[in-house]
């Protein structure tokens, strides 16, 4: 691809903000506090708007329930309108109430799974409130000790629970299913890896897809294999962008390592992922850095990665694939990672009258002074409902 083509590619890459992002977020140690967090899902999709205003690249606001709980989800959609974004991906959280201490879907008592199922059906109902395609399930389930529960059994609930959910879906509605292989369960996880995963997804049907969290895997995992074969199947439906030096850390994307990530996206773009319907979403929590500009970094270090995956020079990676020129094949990769693309980027913001550094023109826009004046008293949002 030249210039102009990458510029054209990048733009119509949308990545979407997780509305919890812009709330408090900690460790079991601390959760520290910010100035000027928001106290409500309307001012969390006011924080969300500066990053599109600031990037054009962040169109639309993930929410989760209940910690986004509204009276009206229409109002919401409309302020979300108001505000030049649209409410995306709904995520359901079967993973805070006490009744989900040994499961949720896959708890033994089936009164604790109707409990559970009926909270995925009411995000399925929020979704046709405010407009959304997905639905994000994530399940914290899983066991502590072997023996505690039988892995099988449970699978066999989480398959029921997952059809009925299933069943309700409208047509242009998906469920995306994400795995994670430990946390909050450290002997199993009834959700734990890709394979779990892509397999319930096929049984399921063409609505229910994948979810790649960049942070849920074995340390040393091969992720963009992963997203190669579920791009081959048909079953990527989504990313959950972060980065992580040990476990699921949730920092910025492509902060611990910007060449993963680049990999990752060689493999979506290679595997015809930018114009397959995948959601690009973050999903991050910025315990001590301020959140808005952690966000705005994330969005422009997910441009980065992908305008130097569509820098690759295809054919020349071809060719030295095919004669089995292993050096050659990998420095056509390295030339392109080691291509300084902030001057193309900054020239595409320009194109979109945009300042071609967003970190500096939100520094400069006195927002974040502005909202640290305003929002004083009432309770900062968090990871409670
Ligand atoms: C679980 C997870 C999931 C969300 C939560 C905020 O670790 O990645 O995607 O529900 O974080
Ligand atoms: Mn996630």
């Amino acid at each position: 691809m030249n210039v102009p083509q990458v510029i054209s590619a990048v733009r119509r890459l949308k990545i979407e903000v997780p509305s919890w992002a812009f709330g408090n977020s900690g460790t079991r140690f601390k959760v520290f506090a910010q100035q000027g967090v928001p106290r409500d899902p309307y001012e969390k999709i006011a924080d969300a708007a500066e990053v599109h205003r600031f990037t054009g690249a962040a169109p639309t606001v993930s929410l989760h329930i209940p910690w986004d709980k509204v009276e009206s989800y229409s109002d919401l959609a409309a302020h979300a309108e108001g505000l030049g974004v649209r409410i995306g991906v709904i995520n359901s959280n079967t993973f805070q109430d006490d009744d989900y201490m040994l499961g949720s879907v896959c708890h033994p008592d089936a009164a604790v799974r109707r409990k559970a199922v009926d909270h995925l059906l009411e995000c399925v109902d929020i979704m046709d409130a405010t407009g959304s395609a997905d639905l994000k399930l994530w399940f914290a389930d899983g066991t502590n000790y072997p023996g505690q529960d039988d892995l099988r059994a449970r699978q066999d609930r989480l398959a029921e629970a997952l059809s009925e959910v299933y069943g309700r879906l409208s047509d242009g509605q998906r469920m995306i299913l994400e795995y994670k292989f430990f946390e909050p369960a450290f002997y199993s996880t009834d959700v734990p890896d890709w394979g779990t995963a892509y397999a319930h997804t096929l049984k399921l049907g063409e609505k229910a897809k994948v979810v790649v969290d960049t942070g849920h895997h074995a340390p040393g995992t091969n992720i963009e294999f992963i997203v190669a074969f579920l791009l081959r199947e048909g079953k990527l439906g989504a990313f959950d962008f972060n980065s992580r030096f040990y476990a699921d850390d949730d920092l910025m994307a492509g902060a611990a390592d910007p060449f993963q990530l680049f990999r990752i996206m060689h493999e979506v773009n290679r595997g015809g992922g930018l114009d397959a319907g995948v959601n690009f979403m973050l999903d991050q929590c910025h315990n001590i850095e301020p959140k808005i500009p952690g966000q705005i970094r994330s969005v422009m270090n997910v441009q980065e990665a992908t305008a130097k995956a569509l820098l690759v020079d295809a054919e020349a990676l071809n060719a030295a694939q095919a004669s089995g020129d292993v050096l050659g094949a990998n420095a056509v990769l390295m030339d392109a990672f080691n291509t300084d693309v902030r001057p193309l980027l900054a020239e595409l913001r320009q194109e979109q009258g945009l300042d071609p550094d967003p970190m500096r023109a939100f520094a400069a826009s006195g927002y974040a002074q502005k909202i640290a004046a305003e929002r004083i008293g009432g309770a900062q949002a968090g990871w409670g409902a």
